[in-house]
C-alpha cells in the first residue's frame, strides 16, 4: 500500500465509494422536483407547451435561488410541462433509476396534486402515471416505495379538503402506495395550525402524517407541527434547534428530521455545507436522515447529499452510518421490512 492511502485525500475517496453503496432509504422527495431540464424540454415539446427558456442550459442557469420561494416559482413552473399520465410515468421512472444508481432500496415520494388539478390535470392521471412506474420497478427487482400526498400550504384549508376529497376514491385502487399525507410550499406565514381540522381528518382515515416544518419556518412550527397536526415526522426541522426543549422532545422521543442537505445550501437555509448543523442534530441523539428534496433543482440525489455532508463536516464512517439506520428506522415500512433491510445494511457496513 502506497503512503497515498493513507491521505485525507484517500480516506475521504474512501468515504465517498462507502456511502455510494449503502443501502438508503429516501423519506424526502418531491417527485416534481426530479424533472430534470433535459426531460422538461422533451415534454415541453412533446405537448407543445412553451418554455420561457431557450435551452437547456439556459434553465440550468436559473437554478440560482435567494430563498424557499424562489425556487417554488421556477419548480411550479417547470411542471406545466406535465400534461398526460405517460408524463408522470417518464418523471417518476426517470426518478427511480437515479435512485437505484445510488442504491436506494425503498422511496417514499412527495407528490402535489394541488400543482395539477388546478391546471386541469385529473387527479387520476397523476395518481396512475405515478403508480404505474413504482409498481413496474417494484415488479422488475423490488424497489419499494410508497406515495405520501402533499397539500400546498399556500393555499387554503378548504382546498386541501377539497383535494383530499377527490382523491380519496381512489384510495383502494393504491392502497399498496398511497400511505401517508404531507405538506409542503410556502412555509413562513403559512403555519401548521392552518391545516389542523384537514389533518384530523386524515388521522381518522389511517394515514400516516407528515410535514414540512422548521426549513424557513421557526422552531415553534415544528412543535405545532407535533402538537396540531399529530405528525410522525418533520420534514426538515433544521431550526428545531432554535428551541433547546424541543431539541430534548425530539430525542427523547426519537421524531425523524427528514433533512436535505443540498436543498438546504441551494435554498440559502445555510450559508456554507460547513455550516450544516446535521452533525450537531445527530450528536444531539435525533433520527436525522439524509434526503435530496427536488434533486434536479438542487444538484445532486442520495449519495451526492450523504457525500456532501460527510466531506464539509469531516463525517466519520459510524455517523454515516448512523444516518442510513436512521432512515430505516424513520420510514413506513412494517417492522420485519425494516429488520431486513438493517440487515442488509450492517452486512454491508460489516463487509466495506
Ligand atoms: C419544497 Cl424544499 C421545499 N420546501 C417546501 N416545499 C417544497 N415543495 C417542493 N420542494
Ligand atoms: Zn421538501
Amino acid at each position: 500500500m502506497n503512503s497515498a492511502a493513507t491521505s485525507p485525500a484517500a480516506s475521504g475517496q474512501a468515504l465517498d465509494d462507502f456511502i455510494a453503496g449503502l443501502p438508503k432509504t429516501e423519506l424526502h422527495l418531491h417527485i416534481e422536483g426530479t424533472l430534470e431540464p433535459e426531460l422538461m424540454f422533451a415534454l415541453a415539446q412533446r405537448n407543445q407547451v412553451k418554455l420561457p427558456y431557450a435551452s437547456v442550459e439556459a434553465l440550468r442557469a436559473a437554478y440560482d435561488f435567494s430563498d424557499l420561494q424562489s425556487f417554488l416559482d421556477l419548480y411550479y413552473a417547470g411542471a406545466d410541462v406535465l400534461r398526460t399520465e405517460q408524463d408522470f410515468y417518464d418523471m417518476t421512472a426517470a426518478y427511480i433509476e437515479r435512485a437505484r444508481a445510488d442504491n436506494v432500496r425503498h422511496a417514499e415520494i412527495f407528490f402535489d396534486p394541488q400543482t395539477h388539478t388546478e391546471r386541469g390535470i385529473a387527479m387520476t392521471t397523476v395518481f396512475a402515471g405515478i403508480a404505474r412506474a413504482l409498481r413496474d420497478a417494484r415488479l422488475k427487482d423490488g424497489f419499494g416505495s410508497a406515495m405520501i400526498l402533499c397539500f400546498l400550504r399556500h393555499l387554503s384549508e378548504e382546498d386541501a379538503f377539497a383535494t383530499l376529497e377527490q382523491a380519496l376514491p381512489l384510495r383502494e385502487q393504491y392502497a399498496d402506495l398511497w400511505i401517508g399525507i404531507g405538506l409542503d410550499s410556502s412555509e413562513r406565514g403559512n403555519p401548521p395550525e392552518k391545516f389542523a381540522r384537514v389533518y384530523g381528518r386524515c388521522r381518522e382515515l389511517g394515514f400516516r402524517l407528515v410535514a414540512h416544518a422548521g426549513e424557513e419556518g421557526p422552531a415553534a412550527y415544528v412543535s405545532s407541527a407535533l402538537d396540531l397536526l399529530k405528525v410522525e415526522r418533520i420534514d426538515h426541522g433544521v431550526r428545531s434547534e432554535e428551541d433547546p426543549a424541543l431539541m430534548q422532545r425530539l430525542a427523547r422521543e426519537r421524531i425523524a428530521l427528514t433533512v436535505c442537505p443540498l436543498s438546504n445550501l441551494k435554498l440559502c437555509v445555510v450559508k456554507d455545507m460547513a455550516e450544516h448543523n446535521i452533525a450537531r442534530l445527530l450528536d444531539a441523539g435525533l433520527a436525522v436522515t439524509v434526503n435530496s428534496d427536488d434533486p434536479a433543482y438542487f444538484g445532486g440525489y442520495m449519495t451526492a447529499n450523504y457525500q456532501a455532508v460527510a466531506r464539509a463536516l469531516d463525517l466519520s464512517r459510524e455517523q454515516v452510518l448512523q444516518l442510513a439506520r436512521n432512515g430505516i428506522e424513520a420510514c413506513f415500512l412494517p417492522g420485519e421490512d425494516k429488520l431486513a433491510l438493517t440487515a442488509e445494511l450492517e452486512q454491508y457496513a460489516a463487509a466495506h
